[in-house]
């Protein structure tokens, strides 16, 4: 069975397979037509091919290094197994994209055996914390567990009425503190919170201050060490939540916030409106770090867990009709 096929075949297993394609629609559209734009002028695997190819990568946001990469294993396997049609080229591709996220192991999520899961949740201004922390409150009651929410953004003027809103409405217990209070003593007020209510989940939502990286860098620290001598291996993630649509930018926000706080995965939200989704690839090759979930869209269940054969399929699907039309 060849790539394409497989990778159907598991996509077609999947449940609510239709909610992820309808979230990729902008990439899916974006970048299979830029691809099939390229079977116009296919004559073989040569140099203007791959410059065009790398063209419809770095539009598609996989970033310089990453898509050179692509670009290189595409040539070299297209080389070794002897690809002549574009058909066989567009399959490599894919299948070069999948073998790139496979490449480094990422850390698997685990409940806390022992006490509260803290999560915290990291990142710039409007990428979508806080309404990212209500879809995984949302997400996590959907499996039985207990959640709780901290008001750890205590810098923006409404964010902690935003969160409050949000868990009234899912009827879940929002500690808080004064807006300019101290980040950590809400936190620290949470984790006795949730042990006391033997809450399973607890979910930090934290402010995004980039502008002021050592500012940022010594709060988010601090907030890291104050859960963990609170609640044992606390936190047990650390989130970054990032807006697709920012492009490479997203990269280089992802790289300064691993370097403050030992990142753990990244949540990438407004997939629904980007045709960007290549910055999952670029992300996890530069970074190690794995997608955890994406949001395709405002609600409170357009959240999803992150998953690279929907994702994949997603971006090919146009692909592979063609190849199935022909
Ligand atoms: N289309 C879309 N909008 C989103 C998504 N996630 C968040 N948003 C919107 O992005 C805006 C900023 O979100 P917010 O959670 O307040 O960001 P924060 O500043 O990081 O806490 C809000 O209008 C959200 O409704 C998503 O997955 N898709
Ligand atoms: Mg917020």
């Amino acid at each position: 069975m060849g790539f394409f096929s497989k990778l159907k075949d598991t996509f077609s297993k999947k449940e609510d397979k239709d909610r992820y394609l309808t979230g990729l629609s902008k990439s899916k559209k974006t970048f299979s037509d830029r691809l099939r734009k390229l079977s116009l002028s296919f004559t073989g695997v040569n140099e203007e091919f791959l410059e065009e190819l790398m063209v419809v990568l770095l539009e598609a946001d996989l970033g310089i290094h990453t898509a050179q990469k692509v670009v290189d294993e595409v040539e070299n396997r297209a080389m070794d197994r002897r690809l002549k049609t574009i058909d066989e080229i567009y399959e490599c591709l894919i299948e070069v994209l999948s073998d790139i996220y496979n490449e480094t192991e990422e850390k698997e999520f685990q409940f806390n055996e022992s006490g509260p899961t803290v999560i915290l949740m990291v990142g710039v201004n409007g990428s979508g914390k806080t309404t990212t922390t209500a879809k995984l409150s949302q997400y996590f009651m959907n499996q039985g567990k207990t959640v709780a929410v901290a008001a750890a953004d205590t810098f923006r003027a409404g964010a902690i009425d935003q969160l409050a809103e949000w868990a009234s409405r899912l009827n879940i217990p929002c500690i808080k503190g004064k807006e300019n209070s101290d980040p950590s003593a809400t936190l620290v007020d949470a984790c006795r919170y949730a042990k006391e209510h033997q809450i399973d989940v607890l979910i930090g939502d934290t402010a995004g201050r980039l502008q002021n990286k050592v500012n940022l860098m010594n709060e988010l620290a601090k907030m890291k060490r104050v859960v963990a001598r609170e609640i044992e291996g606390a936190p047990h993630e650390v989130w970054l939540v990032l807006d697709a649509t920012t492009g490479q930018n997203g990269l280089s926000q992802a790289e300064i916030f691993n370097e403050v706080c030992d990142l753990t995965g990244v949540i990438l939200t407004k997939l629904d409106g980007t045709a960007k989704g290549g910055i999952v690839i670029a992300i996890k090759d530069r970074l190690g770090l794995g997608v955890k979930f994406v949001g395709l869209g405002e609600r409170v269940d357009d959240l999803r867990e992150f998953d690279l054969t929907s994702y994949l399929y997603g971006l090919s699907e146009g692909l592979i009709e063609h190849e199935e039309n022909e």
